[in-house]
């Protein structure tokens, strides 16, 4: 078993202790959650005792951010990264075997490594697993492009949490975010792309709200592009629906390599500026699209996932 601590990683620092004193004022929506789901706990505490298993069964993307890079290895410790792709009929005996090894896992998530809406694969490995594995949470990550029209058969498949990528509310900030989208067979670029994206990520919140998923919204801070916006986007996402958010420093890759990824007080300033809105989450681990374990302190991916890489045949999208 492989320890591990990552930068993303803020428990126990003085960071983590403001944000603390910041949620008390916490909405109780995500008690239900406390302990059982490590991204959706609204202390620190639920977050070191619960585990998560991803499954990388998601294999296309259908947006273009510029700090994506997608790749199969073993070494990287950030999303978008898994040793292989698996298919969704492996997914049950997968999560038996993960429950072996380790019996803390509470929930079955899939982040990757493309988005989990691309493609119907997220779904079909859900409606699987809520049939062989009742009792687990399902956690559903996405961009949000189809959150919308597909937030019926999400609810219908057990998934109980959801988080959604929303990196600005305004398309022409999300446009310097995202080079172009791909949608009902068209590709959209720039700001015409960015509209049809912002407004389905908050139409897709609403309608999961409806539907009573809990829902999370990522936010990737990115100095110089969208840090002056991120209570808009707080304020726009809590109004449609969203209960916590998780504000993720820059990784600066691929497109935003030049883009220095924002400091401790840039990041302080911009979780302010959510809790303003909603709670915020703030020991998020920047997991792999196949991480197994509780976030920060244990990993059993490799125990799980450490077959050889299988050739990529697919699109990155
Ligand atoms: Fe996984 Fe994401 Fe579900 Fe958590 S991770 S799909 S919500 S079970 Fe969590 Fe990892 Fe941060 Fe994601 S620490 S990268 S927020
Ligand atoms: Fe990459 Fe996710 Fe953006 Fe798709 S939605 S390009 S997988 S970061």
């Amino acid at each position: 078993m492989l320890k591990i601590l990552q930068p993303g990683n803020d428990e126990g620092s003085p960071r983590a202790c403001t944000a603390q004193r910041m949620r008390m004022h916490a909405t109780g929506k995500l008690a239900h959650l406390d302990g059982r789901h490590p991204c959706f706990s609204s202390t620190v505490e639920g977050h070191n005792k619960a585990a998560r298993l991803h499954l990388p069964v998601s294999p296309a993307c259908n947006i273009e951010c510029r700090f994506c890079r997608r790749d199969f290895n073993s070494t990287e410790h950030r999303p978008g990264v898994a040793r292989q792709l698996i298919r969704p009929e492996e997914t049950p005996s997968i999560v038996e075997r993960a429950l072996e090894l380790c019996p803390e896992i509470n929930v079955v998530g899939i982040a990757g490594p493309g988005d989990t809406l691309a493609t119907d694969h997220a779904l079909r490995a859900f409606e699987l697993i809520h049939r062989s594995h009742p009792r687990l949470i399902k956690c559903l990550s996405t961009n949000g492009l189809r959150l919308e029209e597909r937030a019926e058969r999400i609810a219908a498949a057990g998934v109980e949490t959801i988080t959604v990528t929303v990196n600005a509310v305004d398309p022409a900030i999300q446009a310097q975010l995202c080079t172009g989208i791909r949608y009902r067979g068209k590709r959209l670029e720039g700001v015409e792309g960015a509209k049809v994206l912002t407004g389905n990520q908050i139409a897709g919140i609403r309608r999961a709200a409806q539907l009573g998923l809990t829902i999370k919204v990522n936010t990737v801070l990115t100095p110089g592009i969208n840090d002056a916006h991120i209570g808009q986007i707080a304020a726009a996402v809590a109004e449609a629906g969203a209960t916590i958010m998780n504000v993720i420093p820059l990784l600066p890759q691929h497109e935003l390599s030049h883009i220095p990824q924002p400091d401790f007080v840039q990041l302080s300033q911009a979780r302010g500026e959510a809790e303003k809105h909603l709670d915020i989450f703030t020991h998020c681990n920047r997991c792999r699209a196949d991480a197994v374990g509780i976030p920060g302190k244990t990993d059993y991916s490799m125990q799980l996932y450490g077959r050889p890489i299988a050739e990529a045949t697919f699109s990155h999208g």
